[in-house]
């Protein structure tokens, strides 16, 4: 018996269209869904470049106007991995033609499109989801897993980085990340989004922040171009936040933390114990037991890779490790489940909304130099 199809059209095929479409075509490899992903359409403005990445990236077709990826009737979900300046715009579109939503983070440029986007998912009725993908790394929810289990006890702090460094040499070109009107925020949306998602799914909600954004070289050379230009974005966001549950953190996201490529790591301290994450040993859990005996104190290293962990089991036996397009693996095949049996995925759009009321906190916070309520 065939399974149903779930056809997806895609808007975007940079470095989130290729992840996510390694993601669409190795799923239904690894996880037994009860619908079988059909990779119709990938889209983007430049013909020549979308149907190369349709061919290279094994999609049926291609096309350069996204309406019509909408307005075709076999398509089920509208994968959104365009630049943040037109996530609403194409969300609420598709939600309005009856697809589901899945949308890359931050979900919106501001805000207000933040809210509109999830009002329209609500209204018509769409599944919806945000590719917050980290939350989807075995060591990721199995840290959640001890949280929730009360193996850390009550949480007392979160302490989490974010560091690249691709543009800190001032020779960098002035591209459509760097752009507010474009991208909505520099590292403070792009990256600081990924450890806030991480903090609301393994600690709770924020309640107040304090931060401040900063822009290390403000112009840039014009792309094709002898010109400069003004970096409109900030290069790097850090800020304090005390939790609903009593718990406080710190969150840090730069551009220009130069040695870091994608340094995404995080501490949790709670009364029973702590776990640490590095997204560079993605495949371990540095897990510390308060109730360890004396002479047995210390963090101990868990290898995220034995078949009882999450996800792990679907791919390789004990000790064969995986890697960051896997977390896209992980989401997608969490979404379709939850799809499946009539549910919402999560994260959801209401997860991307909720993160941008941090992120605009923060961004509030350091206009008024004040701290902020959410
Ligand atoms: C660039 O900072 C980027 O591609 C982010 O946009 C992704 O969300 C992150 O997973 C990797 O780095």
């Amino acid at each position: 018996m065939p399974k149903p199809t779930l056809t997806i059209g895609l808007i975007g095929y940079q470095f989130m269209g290729k992840a996510h479409s390694n993601a669409y075509r190795q799923v239904n490899h690894f996880f037994d869904l009860p619908m079988q992903i059909r990779m119709k359409t990938i889209c983007g403005r430049n013909a020549g470049a979308v149907q190369a990445a349709a061919e290279n990236l094994g999609w049926e077709q291609s096309e350069t106007d996204w309406r019509k990826v909408l307005a075709d009737p076999e398509i089920d979900v509208i994968d959104i991995s365009t630049p943040g300046n037109s996530h609403c715009e194409i969300a609420v579109a598709a939600a309005e033609a009856g697809k589901a939503v899945w949308c890359e983070k931050p979900i919106g440029n501001t805000l207000a499109e933040a809210q509109t986007m999830f009002d329209a998912v609500q209204k018509a009725g769409v599944p919806h989801a945000v590719f917050h993908n980290y939350r989807k790394a075995p060591a990721v929810a199995l840290a959640k897993k001890m949280i929730a289990a009360g193996e850390l006890g009550e949480i007392h702090h979160m302490r989490a980085t974010y560091l690249q460094d691709w543009i800190a040499d001032p020779a960098f070109p002035l591209v459509w990340r760097l752009q507010k009107e474009t991208a909505g925020s520099g590292a403070h949306g792009d990256i600081n989004s990924h450890i806030i998602d991480l903090g609301r799914f393994l600690v709770g909600e924020f309640d107040e922040v304090c931060g401040t954004l900063h822009t290390f070289i403000k112009e840039r050379p014009i792309p094709d171009s002898d010109a400069v230009g003004t970096v409109t974005v900030d290069d790097a966001a850090m800020f304090l936040a005390r939790f609903k549950n009593g718990a406080i953190g710190t969150f840090e996201a730069s551009r220009f933390a130069v040695g870091r490529r994608n340094y995404n790591r995080f501490e949790i301290n709670g009364s029973k114990g702590s776990v640490v994450f590095n997204l560079e040993r993605m495949n371990e859990l540095e897990y510390y037991n308060a109730a360890d005996p004396a002479e047995a104190q210390g963090f101990r290293l868990i290898q995220v890779t034995e078949s009882v962990h999450p996800y792990a089991g679907h791919y390789w036996p004990s000790g064969h490790i995986i890697g960051y397009e896997h977390t896209f693996v992980n989401l997608v095949a969490d979404a379709v489940t939850a799809m499946a049996s009539g549910k919402n995925p999560s994260p959801s759009l209401e997860d991307g909304f909720q993160n941008q009321r941090v992120l605009d906190a923060v961004e509030r916070s350091h206009a008024s130099r004040s701290w902020i309520s959410l």
